[in-house]
Parts: structure tokens; sequence; C-alpha cells
């Protein structure tokens, strides 16, 4: 499969265009590129050359300037240190744009849901329900459910995923009772070991009920746009996942389309986030995933996967879900969901690669021992 690039390489940094816009959202862009770790980005960082991805312990030490100019997202890739010098001649409102963005990617994310960022986290997923297309439905039993969990903690999970409502392409909505009774037992008994339990739902009935029941995080796919589920969520006080959908579930994955998958996507995650502030949710609870396989063709999973890093200009933490969807197998060999493990690795760790703080799995005692290498070989220790 050939995948076109989402950017179009221009021969330099952007010179002389018309900046007089009263933002720069929504047409400049930074994507943190020639990302190094361990020693590497302490001196780079030291010596002018690079700066931190967060808490990461990664450094950037190259930008690659995007911007839209009407459809065309346009790529040019420099060095740090030129890159801020082009910023600051460029015009004023490149360079606080420019300087707000980098402050961003670097500022230091506080613990997210009592979680600290300085290491990937492994966030195992529960499914309660019963057609749910990568483990057939095994985990419909509470105990069940909650034995997995369990297995997944022990094996090295940080967050237990727990959702009750199917969002595979195509699937028929479940009832919000039936989902209630799917959730709750399993968010009650996993919560009460003082496990950190995320839930996945796009029902403010269901994430009320979550949260108290234990649960501290939201994961919500429809990133609060359902109905209440923005107050729901902020009265709850618990963090929270805003997810990238394009369309919805039932017919997401019929004609995808997108301007600039990466970018686009960044829009729509800044928009929520904005929305978020505005209903007082604080930014630091708050963490954004560009949404693996949610209205995406595979194509548009790779670039977005390619420009990951991106989305660190937001100033939240990353979530990435890759884990046994079906681009896995459109991008290899047409591979069943039980057999997409070694695609999956390979897409979570180019997610760390790219600094993503968190990934969400279905093959925790894998995925354990692919970060704990992944971690040796970026820290050299
Ligand atoms: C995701 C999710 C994801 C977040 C699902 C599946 C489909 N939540 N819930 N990110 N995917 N935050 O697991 O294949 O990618 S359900």
């Amino acid at each position: 499969m050939t995948i076109p690039s989402a950017f179009r390489r221009a021969a330099g940094l952007p010179r002389g265009l018309d900046w007089a816009a009263a933002s720069l959202d929504g047409r400049l862009y930074l994507l943190p590129a020639g990302i190094v770790a361990g020693e590497q980005a302490a001196a780079a960082i030291v010596a002018g050359h690079g700066w931190p991805i967060a808490d990461s312990g990664l450094a950037f030490t190259a930008g690659a300037v995007v911007w839209r100019d009407g459809d065309t997202a346009w790529v040019a890739l420099a060095p740090y240190a030129e890159m801020v010098d082009w910023a600051e001649a460029e015009s004023e409102e490149v360079a606080r744009h420019l300087g707000r963005l980098v402050r961003r990617i670097g500022g230091r994310r506080v613990p997210w849901a009592g979680l600290v960022l300085d290491r990937p986290q492994i966030m195992g997923i529960v499914n309660t329900t019963p057609d749910s297309f990568s483990d057939g439905g095994k985990h419909l039993a509470a105990e069940v459910a909650v034995a997995s969990a369990f297995a997944m903690v022990e094996a090295g999970a940080d967050i237990i995923d727990v959702g009750g409502g199917s969002t595979r392409p195509g699937a028929a909505p479940v009832p919000r009772d039936e989902e209630l009774a799917r959730v709750l037992p399993v968010v009650r008994a996993v919560a009460e070991k003082g496990v950190a339990v995320s839930i996945d739902t796009r029902h403010a009935a269901v994430m009320e009920a979550a949260v108290a029941a234990g649960a501290k995080i939201i994961n919500d796919i429809t990133a609060l746009e359902g109905e209440g589920a923005l107050t729901a969520a902020a009265r709850s006080g618990a963090a929270i996942c805003l997810m990238h959908m394009q369309g919805q579930p039932q017919t997401m994955q019929d004609n995808p389309t997108y301007r600039c998958a990466p970018l686009d996507i960044y829009d729509y995650l800044a928009g929520r986030i904005a929305a978020c502030e505005a209903a007082g949710i604080d930014r630091a609870l708050i963490a954004t995933d560009p949404g693996i396989g949610f209205g995406k063709t595979p194509a548009h999973n790779a670039q977005v996967l390619a420009a990951l890093a991106l989305y660190h200009g937001l100033g939240c933490p990353i979530l990435l879900g890759a884990s046994r969807k079906r681009f896995v197998a459109a991008l290899s060999n047409g591979e069943g969901p039980t057999e997409r493990l070694p695609g999956t690795l390979a897409a979570h760790l180019a997610g760390l690669d790219a600094g993503a703080q968190i990934i969400r799995v279905h093959d925790v005692p894998e995925t354990v021992q692919a970060v704990k290498v992944w971690q040796a070989v970026k820290s050299g220790t």
C-alpha cells in the first residue's frame, strides 16, 4: 500500500507570508522532529539545539513547520535553533505563536488521574460487551471482566479501561441501562483495589455513575460532544480523554475525507479542549487522542501516526489506541483481530518514540515487555 504524505514539501521555511491574522491557530503548526532520548536529549537541550517534550525524557532537535494554504498543508524542516531564529525574524505573530507551541510541547504535565507521566503508561482494555469483535464476548460476566482486569494489573497495567457499549464500525447502540449494568460492577471492583479505572463511554449518565463507583478517568470517543457530557464531566472532577472521531461508528468508515488528517484532527481537539475549559474543566485534567480507526482510512491512520508529536502542541498528554485495529491488517496481510499484536506493537512503539504518554492495549504482558526494552534502549541504562 502506498501512503501519500499528509503534507506537501516546501523548499524552505515560509518567508513573507501574510501572517496578519488575529490568531495563527488553524494556520501554522509545529511538528516536533529529530526526536532524541536520554543523554542525547539532555545534551541537545543544554546546547540550545533542542527542547524537551513534556516529561518524557525526549527532546526534539528539529522543527517541522507546517502551514496551511487553502487545502494544501506545506511542511519545511529546520534544525531547532534555526527554526527559533526564523520565527523571531518572520514576524511578531509568528514568534508569539511558535513560542506558545514550544512552551506547550515542553511544559511539564501534572500527574493525570494521579499517574506520573515520566514513563509510558499502559491502559489495559476490559470490554464488557458480548459482541466485542476482538475477544468474542468472553468478558461478558462481571467476574470474568474483573479477573481479566486484575491479571492485567498484575502484568503491569497502570490503568484499566472499562467499556460496555460497542464502538465497532456498524455495531448497534447499547441501551443505557444495559451499559450501566455491564460496567458498574466491574468499575467498582477494580477501583476498590486502588487501581486507576477509566470508563469508556459517550453517555453522561454512565460517566456520572462510573465516577461515583470509583472511576478516575472519563474516556469518551465523542470528546464530550454528547448531551450533558461536558457538564457531567466538569461536575465529576475526573480526568478526561478527548478522542477524535469523524462521523458516527455505524457509518464512519464509509468514505472518511479530510483536508489534511493530522491537522484537521489537531484543530478538532483544540476546539474540544476550548469547550472543556469553557465548561470549567481544568486543562490539566485533559488528555487527547487522535482516535486511530475512527473515521479514518489506513492511509489517514498512518499519516496521523507519522505526525503524532504534533499533538504535544495542545499541551496535554497524548493517548494512543492502535490495539488490534483493522488498519494493522490493512497495512499488512489482512490478519484477524487476535493476529495483530506485532503490528500493534510497531504502531505503539512508534507512538512512544513520538512521546505519547499512554497506550491503550488488549495485550498487557506483551506490551509491558516491549515497553521495558524500549525504555532501556531510550535511556541507555
Ligand atoms: C479507542 C477508545 C481509542 C480511546 C476504543 C477498539 C475500539 N478510546 N475506545 N482511544 N478505541 N481513548 O478498542 O478497537 O483508540 S473502542
